[in-house]
């Protein structure tokens, strides 16, 4: 069982976490840590925090000679801002002496849609800044880090996972399904919002820049595909083993997203079960890894909680970020008189970066699966276990 657990503020000292089940004998690139966590902080519409952070994860243990021990993984993403911080989030009863930064008055006001309110009613807080530090999209630069080691762990089978926006306001690419993995995977790293089509790009921009002008924000949505997932993982025999359910609850719990939908996703509701199921044909001689082929792929790669072959396609749905520099109104809970939201420093439009958290989501419970099916001792263990049952999988389907 692959597991980790976060820790962190967003203004604190740092974020950590502490992965448990990554097989020994697995070769960690920290060079690819450190880029999906750079591709987490672009994207066009982030706000300024970014421009202080340039995050990079340190590994205190479970690491030894560049391969994983099988031991748990300790990671440290210092927080740079800290140092800003340092007076108003030290944990010091007391203020520490040289503290800098500044020391900021309590949050009383909550932002209709985030956490402020539910956290301060839930754990009968003073100050919402106790909610809202870890509340805060912040923490997902940790799981961006396990996710850049599950990726590792999946490409041992030859498993990869990309993600690309496909809504931003009311610019959307028409049809994603019809993309593919190769499409999606050709996507530069340094376009400004990680979309195959460069027209909808621009009016992905233009949507982002009018909310910023009316000091709104914006939501969107973004897909990730899992290519060349072996098939057999997750289950139908039990609910909660069903690889679907596992995969939208670690979606659902990246912060803003608000739905989430495999393949054709809600739009299944409407169509006809003729539209909707993936016929089964001989492959032809092409070489697929159940043996026959499907001519499309609307459940978006699973089939009964369980992978079938083809392609993994997820979308999750994200509304907009709930600081508004246009305040909603609200309730200042000091003097429970009305009084616009706070403002926190934020982004007008984080969906890009929301798209690397899930492809990070994705890459964990497929790892986790992927441990479940084929074991989870060390890589070699598991590559010999997912070659016979690759083999085997194969020499059931040869034509009679
Ligand atoms: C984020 C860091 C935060 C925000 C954003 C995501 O930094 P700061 O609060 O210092 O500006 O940019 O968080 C939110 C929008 C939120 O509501 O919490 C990050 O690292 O992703």
């Amino acid at each position: 069982m692959l597991r980790f657990l976060t820790a962190g503020e967003s203004h604190g000292k740092a974020l950590v976490t502490i992965v448990e089940g990554v097989p020994a004998g697995l070769a960690i690139d920290f060079d690819a840590v450190t880029s999906d966590l750079r591709r987490r902080q672009t994207g066009y519409g982030r706000g300024r925090r970014m421009l202080i952070e340039s995050d990079r994860a340190e590994a205190l243990s479970g690491i030894r000679h560049g391969e994983t021990t099988g031991s748990p993984i300790a990671l440290l993403i210092p927080n740079k801002d800290w140092e800003n911080w340092q007076r108003t989030m030290h944990v010091e009863a007391d203020m520490p002496e040289g503290a800098t930064g500044a020391d900021r008055p309590a949050v009383t006001r909550p932002r209709p849609g985030h956490a402020d309110l539910a956290g301060f009613v839930k754990y009968g807080h003073d100050d919402m800044r106790d909610v809202l530090e870890r509340a805060s999209a912040r923490e997902t630069a940790a799981r961006v880090a396990v996710g850049a080691i599950a990726r590792q762990l999946l490409r041992t089978v030859g498993a990869d996972v990309v993600s690309h926006v496909i809504t931003i306001g009311d610019a959307s690419v028409p049809d994603p399904l019809v993309l593919s993995y190769d499409d999606v995977r050709a996507i530069p790293v340094d376009t400004p919002l990680h979309c195959v089509d460069r027209t909808v790009e621009q009016q992905m921009i233009a949507a982002i820049d009018r909310a910023r002008d009316a000091g709104d924000t914006m939501g969107g949505a973004f897909e990730v595909i899992a290519h060349a997932v072996p098939p057999g993982l997750g289950t139908y025999v039990q609910w909660d083993r069903k690889l679907d359910g596992r995969l939208a609850q670690a979606l659902m719990s990246i912060p803003a997203i608000k739905a989430v939908g495999f393949g054709r996703g809600p739009a299944v509701a409407t169509l006809p079960g003729s539209q909707v199921h993936d016929e089964i044909v001989p492959s032809g001689g092409r070489p697929t890894t159940v043996g026959v082929a499907r001519p499309t792929n609307n459940a978006g790669g699973l089939e009964g909680g369980v992978t079938n072959g083809e392609d993994l396609r997820v979308t999750a749905f994200m509304k907009p970020i709930s600081t508004l520099m246009k305040p909603l109104r609200s309730v200042d809970l000091a003097t429970m008189t009305e009084s616009p939201a706070a403002i926190e420093r934020s982004d007008v439009c984080a969906v890009p970066a929301a798209a690397v958290v899930g492809e990070a989501m994705v890459a964990i419970v497929l790892a986790d699966a992927l441990i479940e099916k084929f074991g989870g001792d060390s890589v070699q263990e598991l590559v010999a276990n997912w070659r016979a049952f690759h083999d085997r999988t194969s020499a059931r389907f040869v034509p009679r």
